[in-house]
């Protein structure tokens, strides 16, 4: 059976027993989720994840999950690809029913960046599981447990596998960095199991854990958990397959990878390689390597669709050991720097980077702290500024929001609390708080929002319609107005989508099963007076003509 039938028969616990019980290793495929968010910034459009997604469940039947929803995803496909987050749920589980399906899920962030209210939460996560998660990997930006256990009990009351994920950070072997020694990962190992989790992920999401030190990490905490264990890890440095090699021979079960056209540098290291280099030994992932070429080859040919999400990034770079970016903000953070017209100046930003990590005083920086840490490191540099300087209690420093915020205690604790005199600094005499900030947080009242939701969209808004507000109210009022006036753009094709048709382009659009489209452009007029281009074309064999504006003056 494969491993959604056992979760479906067997339940959760279970289905983490049999983990424990396998020889070979169990992989999980990222390319739809983390692969896409490293190397593309997210963008990936759901017509291409679902034309994959029917020839994974029939190939890689084997497979521990597929990571397809989550992390940035959710936000970036209302935000910048006019598309429904649910939708791209629903499609993937239609085509795959037989694989678990994998989200990233941010604590009590949500799938935002920032504290939400407890039933907020809860509300997402049964409607996520309602919609076809199968595995909530959860964690939080500050390895605060306090901050974990809302959206743990979510999963574990939807009967859905809760994997609570410990986010790496430092250098377990380093004894400058001793705050994050090999005890705190094994203390809050041993928290996570009492808090329910059924399963226990490493989330390296900078790829800062070293072959050695995997070694060690995953020895230590083999020992002091019988759940398994699932590592996730980031191949930014270039070194991250010998990492998950050395978690392996410690008895790693389940590990994370990218398909080989998705993987490498700031995503996972690659799936095809490792199943290549376990083959024939006793941890064979028994993945069908062929299969695996195949898939990889359909998204070589969708990855070019993206060139223009592409970074400049040259290949690994051990650069990763001093800044310790997460792999999915460092091409977002490179394109902002740019913005600031710092694009000359990428390594200061790094170096500052690290500073800033030392003067809030050694923090887990991954969504949204790593966000806090760049928006800082990006004003010092900009405005000149030094560490010294923003130290300096005389020295006025306007600090983002999004730091003032940090320290007020809105993301919660880092442990050992918040270095006091930036703080106080920072606050200004505000008192901040050290309490869970959900906790001072009123529920949301979800009768009264789905009524405000249902006018604004003049229809009942559905329950994923509400899971969606909740968490981005501006972002989805956005989105719901453009699925209104454009329809499912998620069934263009990509380059039709990014770029348009050309006269003597035909397409067929497929709406729903059996109703399709198509559509042949004919001509594209010269631009009118008023900024009109005027496009002929045939609809289902239909004359047609519709006035649009012109792209050209659209940009200038
Ligand atoms: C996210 O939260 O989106 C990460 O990838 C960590």
């Amino acid at each position: 059976p494969g491993t959604r039938d056992l979760l479906k028969s067997r339940g959760p616990k279970a289905l983490a027993k049999w983990m424990r019980e396998q020889s070979r290793v169990l992989v999980t495929d990222t390319t739809m989720r983390d692969g896409h968010q490293s190397l593309l910034a997210t963008r990936m459009r759901t017509y291409d994840v679902a034309e994959i997604a029917e020839a994974y469940a029939r190939a890689l039947p084997g497979l521990f999950s597929l990571e397809c929803w989550g992390g940035a995803t959710f936000d970036v496909a209302m935000r910048f690809l006019t598309e429904d987050p649910w939708e791209r749920l629903a499609a993937v589980r239609d085509r795959a029913p037989n694989l678990l399906l994998q989200m990233l899920l941010r604590g009590s962030n949500g799938v935002g960046y920032t504290n939400y209210p407890d039933n907020v939460v809860r509300y997402f996560v049964a409607q996520a599981a309602a919609s076809g998660v199968d595995v909530f990997r959860v964690f939080d930006c500050l390895n605060w447990v306090e901050n974990m256990r809302v959206a743990m009990d979510a999963v574990l009351d939807a009967d859905k596998v809760c994997e609570a994920a410990i986010c790496y950070t430092g250098d377990i072997l380093d004894p400058d960095r001793a705050k994050y020694d090999l005890k705190y990962y094994v203390a809050l190992t041993r928290e996570l199991e009492r808090a329910g989790a059924h399963v226990i992920g490493i989330k390296d999401m900078a790829g800062l854990l070293k072959p050695g030190a995997a070694r060690v990490l995953f020895r230590a905490l083999r020992q002091a958990t019988d759940l398994p264990l699932h590592f996730h890890t980031h191949d930014t440095s270039g070194i991250a397959a010998a990492s998950v090699l050395a978690a392996v021979d410690e008895g790693v079960d389940a590990v994370d990878a990218a398909m080989d056209a998705f993987s490498g540098n700031t995503s996972q290291p690659c799936l095809g390689s490792i199943v290549a280099a376990l083959a024939g030994s006793q941890r064979d992932t028994g993945l069908d390597q062929a299969a695996i070429r195949r898939i990889s080859f359909y998204w070589e040919a969708v990855r070019g669709r993206y060139a223009a999400f592409e970074s400049d990034l040259k290949g690994p770079a051990s650069e990763v050991y001093l800044h310790e970016m997460p792999g999915g903000q460092f091409t977002n953070l490179k394109e902002q720097a740019r913005s600031l017209g710092l694009e000359s100046r990428w390594h200061e930003v790094a170096q500052m980077y690290a500073d800033v990590n030392k003067m809030f005083g050694d923090i887990v920086k991954v969504t949204p702290s790593s966000k806090v840490v760049g928006d800082m490191a990006l004003v010092m540099v900009s405005s000149e500024l030094t560490p010294e300087d923003v130290l300096d209690p005389d020295k006025d420093v306007a600090f983002p929001e999004s730091v003032v915020q940090m320290f007020k205690g809105d993301l919660g604790q880092p442990p050992g609390g918040w270095p006091a005199d930036l703080q106080k600094k920072i606050l200004k005499g505000e008192e901040p708080i050290t309490v869970r900030p959900g906790s001072l947080l009123p529920p949301a009242d979800l009768d009264a929002v789905r009524a405000e939701l249902s006018t604004k969209l003049g229809a009942p808004a559905s329950d994923e319609d509400l899971a969606s507000y909740l968490m981005y109210p501006k972002v989805f009022s956005d989105f719901a107005k453009a699925r209104d006036t454009y329809g499912p753009t998620s069934a263009l094709p990509t380059p039709v989508y990014f770029y348009g048709m050309a006269p003597g382009d035909d397409l067929t659009v497929e709406l729903e099963k059996g109703k399709s489209l198509v559509i042949v452009c004919q001509a594209i007029g010269e631009p009118d007076e008023d900024g009109f281009v005027r496009v002929f074309f045939e609809l289902n064999g239909q004359p047609r003509m519709i006035k649009v504006p012109d792209r050209n003056r659209a940009q200038s």
